[in-house]
Order: C-alpha cells, then structure tokens, then sequence
C-alpha cells in the first residue's frame, strides 16, 4: 500500500508552511519564472510586511535576507509548500508611501507593478496590509477599490494586533472592515502572538485554488 499523501484539506488551525524557497528578485511579469499560483503581499513602509512574510514562511528570516539593494522596485518571489499540500507563490511588492510626489498609493506603485497587478495570469489575489493601531488613509481605500475593480479579489490583514489590548481589538477589527467596506471582517494577525496566521494561509490556499479566469 503507498504511504499516505499529505493531508488535502488540514483545518485553519492546523495549516502551515512546511518548506519555503526565495525564488528571485524580479523586475517584471516577463521575467517570472514558471511557477504555482501567485499571492501578491503589499504594504506601507514598516507596517510588518517582512515579519509576515517570515511567520507566513515559517522562517526567522528569510524576507529579510533576500532584500536586494538597489533593486528596490523588484518584486521578491518566495515558494511555499502548505502542510495541505498546495503551492504558493508569495510575491513581495515594493512597499509604498516612500515617494513623496506620489499623489495617490497607486501612483507611486512604478509602472511595472501596475503592470504586473493588472496582468499577471497567476496571480489570484492580494494581501493589503494595514497596520492596527494607524487610521485607514483614502489612498488604502482607493487602492483596494482598484483591486477590486480590476479583479482582484484583496485580503484585507490588521498586523501588530499584539500592540492593542483585548478588549480593543473586536472595535478596531470592526472599524477596519467599515473603512475598508467589507463583506467579511479583516484578518487579525500579530507576528509576537502568533495570532492569525494559520488563517492567513487558509485564505491563501483558498484564493490559490481558484481556478484562473
Ligand atoms: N508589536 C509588533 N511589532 C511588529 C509586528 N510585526 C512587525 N513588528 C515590528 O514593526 C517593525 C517593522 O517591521 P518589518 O517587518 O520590518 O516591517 P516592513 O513593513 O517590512 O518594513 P520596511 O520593509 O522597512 O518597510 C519592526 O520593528 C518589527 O519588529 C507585530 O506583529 N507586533
Ligand atoms: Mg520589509
């Protein structure tokens, strides 16, 4: 008799990332190599983005070493194999709010990451970080709206949860998803608590398995 398989379809508590691998620094769809469906992460400068990326890798520091400088606008690939079985392609966005010019959050995205947003055949979603403790500003808003319209489905992820006490958290969740206009609430995750992130990945599994359209 063969040797069981991973298990398919492990519970939200149980998922996690068994083996993840820094594919590339990339400048551009044109330049990925073949790979699973892709889940593109993005957010403000020092709102976790790298901490995630680690915890959601089950790693100490591999968003960290694979900085490149001077490729600042590179778009970082990381595979990830789930404990379910499922590959995923984590692509690490340039974060935003540094240019000053930029009017909009969308305009300071450089072209190639429009580009990239607007037509990669892989990609199934976008993780849009937004820290717990700092008002939505009108360019998150706008920018998850242009997912959206786009069709992009967004998952909307509170970082830093750790920072507020408990008895705040379910206020700050449910303004979150009022600002942001969501169906369902955000995902609440800390790095410190370990809090969320079993729930970040069966989001991520469930948006890899679309089918691509
Ligand atoms: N309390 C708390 N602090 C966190 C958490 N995640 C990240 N931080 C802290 O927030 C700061 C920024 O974290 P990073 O993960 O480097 O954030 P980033 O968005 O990658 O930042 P840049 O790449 O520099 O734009 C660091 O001091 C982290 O220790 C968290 O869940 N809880
Ligand atoms: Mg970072």
């Amino acid at each position: 008799m063969a040797a069981p398989g991973p298990k398919k379809s492990g519970s939200t508590k149980d998922l996690r990332t068994i083996s993840a691998e820094f594919m590339a620094a990339v400048g551009g769809p044109g330049e990925f190599p073949s790979g699973p469906a892709e889940i593109a992460i993005v957010g403000r400068s020092n709102v976790g983005k790298s901490s995630l990326v680690n915890a959601l890798a089950n790693r100490h520091s591999l968003a960290r070493t694979s900085k490149t400088p001077g490729r600042t606008q590179a778009i970082i690939l990381f595979d990830l194999a789930l404990s379910s079985g499922d590959k995923i392609r984590l692509c690490d966005l340039p974060g935003f709010g540094h240019a000053k010019v930029a009017k909009t959050m969308r305009e300071s995205f450089s072209p190639m990451i429009q580009k990239f947003l607007e037509e990669s055949k892989e990609l199934r979603g976008v993780i849009l970080l937004q820290d717990c403790r700092r008002d939505v500003d009108e360019d998150a808003i706008g920018f998850a709206e242009w997912l959206r319209e786009i069709g992009r489905p967004v998952l909307i992820v509170a970082t830093k949860m750790d920072e507020l006490p408990k008895t705040k958290r379910g206020g700050v969740i449910a303004r979150l998803q009022r600002d942001f206009d969501l169906e369902h609430p955000p995902i609440a995750t800390s790095v410190r608590e370990s809090l969320g992130i079993s729930e970040l990945l069966h989001h991520m599994r469930r948006l890899a398995r679309q089918p691509k359209d």
